[in-house]
């Protein structure tokens, strides 16, 4: 297979950096954005901070009282977001002079697949110099910029370099710089499943690769086959134009594994009609709802119905997810996570209330109306309720 060249750009603590870069008396000094810190007694969250911050330990999400503990004398701004959308649009325009290949990740962040977008003597660390050239001479900031032959790598390498880095992983460094690292690095490996492999005296990534692939999935089922390869340095996912949705999903991992019926049919009615919600929000309708069902023990099943007409309403796509979890849940079992995705889009173009019947009409009105209240009062402003739903089968609207 010919060896792609994937680009992770990652801008430098971005709002931070804008607001530097706005107010030059701010430059070289702590800047911290986020929550009103008032004096230490401020609740809420820091969203970032500058680098001359980072070293007396602030960091995203941290409370920003202890962030005011930490460093009193740093600068407390509350941000701006339209600032920060502005320039993030301006970097995404720069982008698209270099490859069209982009996936979006975050305001900040992307994936590149610049494979054949370089010519001549040119290499692909030379591309990736004038993408943050560019970017400096006209936004003037600092992006980071990992490549390597597939995107988890290119991501750690994006971040390895940071700040004002460019880091190219060759396929034959690839292991040698992947094996030392800890297995948090790999993607997916969060706090539990982190704490599962030390427990198996895995603890870096080397350890992971050599590991038995057998024992691997004895223990985490498909998703160990998945740890395994990641830590080869195997990762054939595709950068995704992010224009072509093919698929809206939320999930949750709940924060200890439950088997209690009532929270899991609570999630999973509130992860229903947050997918309804984004796809209503972007004009989409999908035919198949699916359901992802993880156990305590790691082991993952998905499950998906193919309707007869495509929707974008949180009951339908509720009653379906709730039908497959009962049929496939074994009673007792702790659950770790469940997720809810809606795909087969086909065309959304395709104007269809010719076909749709009085009563769906009727529902696009009532979730037309909850939808611009939440928009104009906050997610909160309606609560849809069930009513202990494994005695009780009724989906219904409270509070409207
Ligand atoms: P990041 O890229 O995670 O952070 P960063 O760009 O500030 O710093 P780094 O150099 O380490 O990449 O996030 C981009 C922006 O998103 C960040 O500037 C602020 C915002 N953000 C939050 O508001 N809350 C958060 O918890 C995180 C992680 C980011
Ligand atoms: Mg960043």
């Amino acid at each position: 297979m010919l060896t792609r060249k994937i680009a992770h750009l990652d801008m430098d603590a971005f709002f931070a950096a804008v607001e530097q870069r706005d107010n030059p008396s701010l430059k070289g000094k702590p800047v911290v954005i986020g929550a009103d810190p008032k004096g230490g007694q401020g609740r809420g969250v820091v969203s970032t901070c500058s680098y001359e911050a980072r070293p007396f330990g602030i960091h995203s999400a941290m409370p920003i009282t202890r962030a005011y503990r930490l460093c009193p004398h740093a600068v407390y701004l509350r941000g701006n977001s339209r600032k920060y959308r502005h320039a993030s649009n301006q970097i995404f325009d720069i982008l698209k002079n270099y490859t069209p290949d982009i996936q979006p990740i975050s305001i900040d962040e992307a994936f590149m697949d610049i494979s054949g977008c370089f010519h001549g003597s040119e290499t692909a660390t030379d591309l990736c110099c004038r993408i943050k050239d560019h970017i400096k001479r006209e936004v003037q900031l600092n992006a980071s910029i990992g490549i390597a032959p597939n995107k988890m790598i290119a991501k750690i390498a994006s971040d390895y370099c940071k700040p004002d880095g460019l880091l190219e992983i060759k396929p034959e460094d690839m292991l040698n710089f992947l094996w030392p690292l800890p297995i948090g690095k790999i993607w997916g490996v969060g706090a539990k499943t982190q704490e599962a492999l030390v427990a198996m005296n895995i603890n870096n990534v080397g350890d992971l690769a050599k590991y038995p692939v057998d024992k691997l999935h004895a223990r985490f089922g498909e998703y160990g086959i998945k740890l395994s390869k990641l830590a080869n340095g195997i990762d054939e996912r595709p950068v995704e134009d992010d224009d072509e949705v093919k698929s809206v999903s939320n999930e949750h991992t709940f924060d200890t594994d439950t088997r209690n019926l009532d929270e899991i049919y609570d999630k999973l009615l509130f992860l229903s009609q947050k997918v309804a919600r984004r796809l209503r929000r972007h004009g989409l309708k999908g035919k198949t709802i699916g359901i992802k069902i993880r156990t305590a023990d790691f082991r993952t099943i998905t499950r998906a119905h193919t309707i007869g007409q495509r929707i974008h309403f949180d009951d339908i796509i509720y009653k379906e997810v709730k039908q497959m979890f009962e049929a496939n849940y074994k009673p007792n079992t702790r659950i770790r996570l469940i997720g809810v995705r809606v795909s087969n889009f086909e065309d959304p173009y395709v104007q269809e209330s010719l076909f749709e019947s009085p009563e769906d009409s009727k529902r696009e009105s009532m979730y037309k109306a909850i939808d611009q209240i939440k928009d104009k009062y906050g997610e909160k402003a309606i609560k849809s309720g069930h009513v202990k739903t494994h005695e009780n089968k009724e989906v219904r609207d409270r509070n409207l």
